[in-house]
């Protein structure tokens, strides 16, 4: 039986299936042929995309995405595969970048927080630094690093997903917003959705005690909507995260800092090394900029510049 069109939102989408909520409930969907062949990347419709559905079977609550709406925003990644390099778009129209890191177990890897931080810059998202597990031992040690990020104007939100610490300021953060988990395998980005939904079905993983990783419990990114209005994507952890189509002027705009002090250089086109007169070489030997910051700075500038060679 042949049903209505309504307007929806991709909450999952797994090898050409996608689940669209629409006002009258999820449907499962595939893309219509003619719209997959015009979108022709590896995943054309991703979760947060808003779509139109034509029911094909209201019984089975079966449906065709037709068209793909305008994305407002978007969290994209670089993939290789052999000597291909393509964008793969994780989410769509977000507003929230949510960088999931934790204390220990795995390790806090500022560089990581560093990409993710131009990634947001770069696809016009508020990022939100989101420190799990603390509860654990080694907080003391990442005081310094958090208070820098602090300074340069990001939030910072220390939770426990075990405890319950911090989860109402994440919360504030999250209302009537889509905002998307990233981090790495095993910070708990599964376990903090589990707590903002209660009785959600997600699978959460132990890490490994021997490597002090995660095991990539979660597969599949998945739009999820939150008690007091919005929605959350909890994507899977990834190993390594590059930016695609980075370029020089995307890094040394977005580190706000060198940017900032950077102003002040001798050289409009400065490159922070060895020119005479360099502000951001100063602020980094006076304290002001962090030389963790000035060594992200330098590795992002190199694969910026590899990309343009
Ligand atoms: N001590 C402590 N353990 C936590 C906390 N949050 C999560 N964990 C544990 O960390 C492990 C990994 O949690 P997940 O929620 O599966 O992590 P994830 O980030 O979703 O991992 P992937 O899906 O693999 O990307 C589980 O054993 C959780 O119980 C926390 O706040 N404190
Ligand atoms: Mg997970
Ligand atoms: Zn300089």
């Amino acid at each position: 039986m042949k049903g209505g069109v309504h307007q929806g939102k991709v909450l999952k989408a797994i090898r050409g299936h996608y689940w669209v909520e629409t006002p009258e409930g999820l449907y499962h969907c595939y893309a219509r042929e003619s719209l997959a062949k015009r979108l022709q990347t590896t995943n054309p419709i991703v979760v947060g995309d808003e779509v139109t559905v034509e029911v094909v079977d209201e019984a089975k609550r079966e449906g065709v995405i037709t068209d793909l709406h305008p994305r407002r925003t978007k969290l994209s990644r670089k993939v290789s595969t052999g000597t291909r390099e393509s964008e793969q778009v994780v989410a769509a129209n977000i507003d929230n970048l949510v960088i999931v890191s934790s204390v220990t177990d795995p390790p806090f890897r500022p560089g990581l927080i560093d990409r993710y931080l131009v990634a947001a810059a770069k696809g016009d998202l508020n990022p939100i630094i989101c420190v799990n597990k603390v509860d654990l031992e080694g907080l003391e040690e990442l005081r310094d690093v958090l208070e820098m990020y602090r300074a340069l104007g990001y939030p910072v939100i220390l939770t426990s997903a075990k405890t319950g610490q911090g989860m109402d300021e994440l919360r504030e953060h999250l209302r009537d917003k889509t905002s998307v988990f990233a981090g790495h395998s095993g910070v708990g980005k599964s376990s903090l959705l589990r707590v903002l939904v209660p009785g959600i079905q997600v699978k959460v993983g132990e890490v490994n005690p021997r490597t002090g990783r995660g095991r990539h419990t979660t597969t599949a990114a998945e739009l999820v909507r939150l008690p007091d209005g919005g929605y959350v994507i909890d994507t899977p952890g990834i190993r390594q995260f590059s930016l695609w189509d980075l370029t020089e002027e995307d890094v040394r705009r977005f580190f706000v800092e060198i940017a900032r002090y950077g102003a002040g250089c001798r050289f409009t086109d400065c490159s922070h090394t060895v020119e005479p007169e360099c502000a951001v070489r100063a602020a980094v030997e006076e304290g002001r900029i962090h030389p963790r910051r000035y060594e992200s700075f330098f590795r992002l500038l190199e694969e910026a510049r590899g990309e343009t060679e």
